[in-house]
C-alpha cells in the first residue's frame, strides 16, 4: 500500500508498516504489534512530538551513556524492525555491543534479529548465553551475555517489560529505558525514561552524543527522573493532545 506523503497520518502508518514487514520476516513478535498498538495511544496523547521532558532526558542518557564503561544496548524484536539503523550508530559512536534479548522467547527470532543487525553494518552482536543470568527474574530475558548485559554498568533498553527493568536495577545496573507511557513500571523503575516514540527520540539521541562527544566535557547535570515522568503525566492530564486530527 502507497501512503501519500501528504496524508496527516503519514508517520503513524509507515511505522505500521515497518512492523508488519518485522513479523512478515520473522523479526517482530505479533505481540509486538499490540505493545505498539498501546505506544500509539500515548503518542497520539502526548501529540506526537518529542516534549521538553523528552528532550532532557534524551540530554542525561547522552551523558550517562558517554561516561559508562560498560554501556550495553539491549534489542528486542520492535526495536530491531524500527531503529536499527540508529542502534549501529549508537553502538559505534559509543564502541558498545548490541545485545538481542527478546521477551517472547524464540531462537529463531534471536538468529533473524542478529542476522538483520549484521546485514545492515552492526559489528558485534550478541546473544543470550544460557550460563549468565540476571537474579531475579524468570523470563527469557533472564539469559544474558557473558560479555554484554552481564558486565554492563548501563544499560539501554528501549521497550522493556517491567520485570526486566526492575532486575537489572537490583543487579546494580543502570537503566535508560524509551517508553511512551509514563506509567507504566519500566518508566517508574529506569534510571532515565526517555517518554517519546523511538522513531523521533533515537535520532535525537544519536544527535545529543555526537554533539556532547564534540563538547569533549561531560556536563553534570541536576536531573530528576521522577520530575520528567511528573510532567508527562502532567502533559496527558491537561488533555491538549492529539495533533495529527482525528482519522
Ligand atoms: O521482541 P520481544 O519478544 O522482546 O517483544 C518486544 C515487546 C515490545 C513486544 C515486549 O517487550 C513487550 O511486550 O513489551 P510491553 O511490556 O508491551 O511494553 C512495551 C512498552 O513500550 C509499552 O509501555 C508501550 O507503550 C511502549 N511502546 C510501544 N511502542 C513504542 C513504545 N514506546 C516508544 N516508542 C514506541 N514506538
Amino acid at each position: 500500500m502507497k501512503i501519500p506523503k501528504t496524508h496527516p497520518r503519514y508517520i503513524s502508518l509507515t511505522t505500521r508498516h515497518v512492523l508488519e514487514h518485522g513479523v512478515k520476516t520473522g523479526i517482530t513478535s505479533l505481540n509486538g504489534l499490540i505493545a505498539h498498538g498501546r505506544g500509539e495511544a500515548f503518542d497520539y496523547l502526548l501529540g506526537e512530538k518529542t516534549h521538553t521532558f523528552a528532550k532532557e532526558a534524551i540530554a542525561e542518557a547522552a551523558n550517562v551513556l558517554l561516561a559508562a564503561k560498560h554501556p550495553v544496548i539491549s534489542v528486542n524484536g520492535n526495536t530491531a524492525a524500527l531503529v536499527a539503523k540508529e542502534f549501529i550508530i549508537l553502538s559505534k559512536l559509543l564502541r558498545c555491543p548490541l545485545e538481542v534479548n527478546i521477551f517472547h522467547t524464540s531462537k529463531k527470532r534471536e538468529q533473524k534479529i542478529k542476522k538483520h543487525l549484521l546485514n545492515k553494518g552492526a559489528k558485534d552482536v550478541f546473544l543470550a548465553e544460557k550460563k549468565y543470568v540476571i537474579d531475579g527474574l524468570l523470563s527469557n530475558r533472564r539469559y544474558v551475555n557473558g560479555k554484554g548485559i552481564y558486565l554492563a554498568d548501563v544499560v539501554f533498553v528501549p521497550l522493556e517489560d517491567g520485570d526486566r527493568a526492575e532486575a537489572l536495577i537490583k543487579n546494580g545496573k543502570k537503566v535508560i529505558t524509551i517508553d511512551l507511557n509514563p506509567l507504566s513500571r519500566t518508566a517508574k523503575t529506569a534510571t532515565i525514561t526517555i517518554i517519546d516514540n523511538i522513531v523521533r527520540a533515537l535520532p535525537l539521541l544519536v544527535g545529543e552524543i555526537i554533539k556532547q562527544k564534540k563538547s569533549k566535557k561531560l556536563a553534570l547535570q541536576k536531573y530528576d527522573n521522577k520530575q520528567i515522568l511528573k510532567q508527562a503525566v502532567a502533559f496527558l492530564r491537561k488533555g491538549k493532545y492529539g495533533s495529527g486530527g482525528p482519522s
